[in-house]
């Protein structure tokens, strides 16, 4: 804790935590845990650097917030990253960059075997990193938040929260399905989180998939072969209600009803509008306004359903000029509405009844 007397309306120090809180892992009620990885992605890297650009444009955002005014109250704070996880990183990316070259073709090529065999097991010392880190915060006491990353990142958290919630939905932001059966021989690759989720945790009971706009037809038939556990509103579909005139506020209310009391909130930054997230790896034309990404938080908690924890990822600075700071500043913001409304719905942030 720094010496100084904390004030929410000043400017914050450089030095201080995130959103330029001074509260230690101890004191806070949620904590986001950094993941710098991107081995399996495809092209666009840069999701690695996500978690440390977001911190430092977590600084400038300002904290009262219009709906639940003072959630920094409850104490926020962002673990260091695991140098461990960078090495991973490092290694795995330059593997599976050799087998992205060649189109995932490695038939007849045991150097190419070799390197997939490695960056599956980089993946999954990954997940496990992951979920160990996940489970030690919860017994804790802590909401944890996780800060990718590719979007593979978040399975060991959702193993986690699985062990200690017997039946929970995962609402997930995305322009893509993120469904595909080892997209390119990568077993957990950013683009095969929830079909690896769904095949590994039944207490995942179901997925609400909001925004997407970028799948194949083998996705389709797989969400449609598990019936009523996945429910896909499609960005094309979404676009058409309103322009026909429907409210945001009706869709939200189908698409919240879709899902159980205790929800996790997986949110690929490219679900947003590729204005929010211009140098994400696979931006795709549509998407959703930052305004109806957070209308929709705030209609899950005024539903009565608790919001258990979230994952923010696929937020990628722009490498070729460091002063571009939009994407974090994206990034930080909806990390920002992501913690208020999970506080809110756990109790531990009042809501302006205004
Ligand atoms: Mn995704």
């Amino acid at each position: 804790m720094s010496t100084h007397k904390f004030d929410p309306n000043a400017a914050s120090l450089n030095d201080s935590g995130v959103f330029g809180l001074p509260f230690t892992q101890e004191q806070a009620s949620l904590v986001f845990l950094p993941i710098p990885w991107e081995a399996t992605t495809s092209y666009g890297g840069g999701t690695s650097d996500g978690p440390a650009a977001i911190l430092e444009a977590s600084r400038q955002v300002d904290l009262y917030d219009l709906d639940v005014e003072r959630p920094y109250e409850a104490g926020l704070y962002m673990m260091k990253e695991s140098a461990e996880v960078r090495s991973w990183n490092e290694e795995g990316k330059a593997e599976a960059q050799k087998i992205i070259a060649a189109s995932g073709v490695i038939d007849g090529n045991p150097a190419l075997q070799k390197s997939l065999k490695r960056v599956n097991e980089l993946s999954e010392k990954l997940n496990s990193y992951v979920y160990a880190e996940t489970k030690k915060l919860l017994a804790q006491g802590k909401i944890v938040g996780i800060v990718g990353g590719d979007h593979s990142v978040p399975l060991g958290a959702f193993q986690a929260m699985a062990e200690k919630h017997p039946s929970f939905g995962v609402l997930h932001f995305d322009a893509h399905s993120d469904t595909r059966n080892a997209y390119e021989g990568f077993e957990f690759s950013h683009a095969s989180i929830m079909n690896n989720a769904l095949k590994l945790i039944p207490q995942l009971t179901k997925l609400t998939q909001v925004g997407i706009r970028d799948f194949c037809e083998e996705e389709v038939n797989y969400c449609k072969s598990l019936g009523e556990r996945v429910k896909i509103f499609f960005d094309a579909h979404l676009a058409r209600r309103k322009f026909e005139g429907e409210s945001w506020k009706k869709i939200t209310t189908d698409i919240i009803s879709t899902l159980p009391k205790e929800v996790w909130i997986s949110f690929d930054i490219d679900g947003l509008d590729p204005k929010f997230c211009p140098h994400t790896g696979t931006p795709v034309p549509g998407g959703l306004d930052f305004q109806e990404a957070a209308y929709i938080f705030s209609q899950v908690v005024a539903s009565g359903r608790k919001i258990i924890g979230f994952d923010l990822n696929e937020v990628s600075p722009n490498l070729d000029n460091e002063n571009d700071e939009w994407d974090a500043n994206v990034g930080a913001r909806l990390l920002y509405k992501l913690a208020a409304w999970t506080l809110a719905s756990q109790g531990k942030a009042k809501l302006n009844q205004v």
